[in-house]
């Protein structure tokens, strides 16, 4: 089971190994027919469900938030966004200590923060900003932050001992053979941690 082959299958199997969040990566366009089912899915299960890059998408698809990164329509202007949105969450893409903090006063509700270590999964994610950098942007901001880039079991420990309230993760449960075992390993080695 694989993002690529089988998205709902695999979304299925990481919220029910104990996934609250689910970001949709539609990089090459958003499917209506798997939004539409990736919402379903992840109410049933009281998960949220945030849809990348494309905060107009979010009405139509009834998500609980986008997520936003420095390329996106709407990045540099999300008190625009908030007004359409209302009470959706807003989240973005930082960096930097510097960034988090003008996400902040933009009024964005969480921060994503990475890549922390080294990954496959995004080509520009530049460089790792490395657990020193997540405490850094997890001191400047008030706001929840989630780690991203690299995480996996043997690293979990160390990042959320940074602060941050999340972690985001797709290599670790998407190349998993058993993505709900993954996931209810990873979801219960944060809890305790
Ligand atoms: N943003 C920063 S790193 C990254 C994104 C979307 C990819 C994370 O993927 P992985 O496989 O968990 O390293
Ligand atoms: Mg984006």
């Amino acid at each position: 089971m694989n993002a690529e082959g089988d998205p709902l299958g695999l979304v299925r199997a990481i919220v029910e190994g104990g996934v609250r969040i689910v970001q949709y990566r539609a990089k090459t366009g958003i499917v209506p027919a798997q939004a539409t089912a990736l919402r379903e899915l992840t109410r049933a299960c009281d998960a949220l469900f945030l849809i990348n890059d494309d905060w107009r998408a979010v009405e139509r698809f009834d998500a609980d938030g986008v997520h936003l990164g420095p390329d996106d329509n709407g990045f540099d202007a999300l008190p625009e966004i908030r007004r359409a949105l209302g009470d959706r969450i807003i989240g973005v893409s930082c960096g930097t200590v510097d960034e988090a903090r003008v996400m902040q006063a933009g009024g964005a509700d969480y921060i994503g923060a990475g890549s922390v270590y080294a990954t496959r999964s995004k080509s520009d994610a530049g460089a790792p900003i490395g657990l020193d950098g997540l405490r850094d942007i997890c001191a400047a901001t008030s706001l929840p932050v989630a780690a991203i880039g690299g995480i996996a079991a043997e690293n979990l420990r160390d990042v959320c001992a940074t602060g941050v309230a999340m972690a985001a993760m797709i290599s670790a449960l998407s190349s998993a053979a058993d993505p709900r075992a993954a996931a209810a390993a990873l979801v219960s080695a944060w809890n305790a941690a």
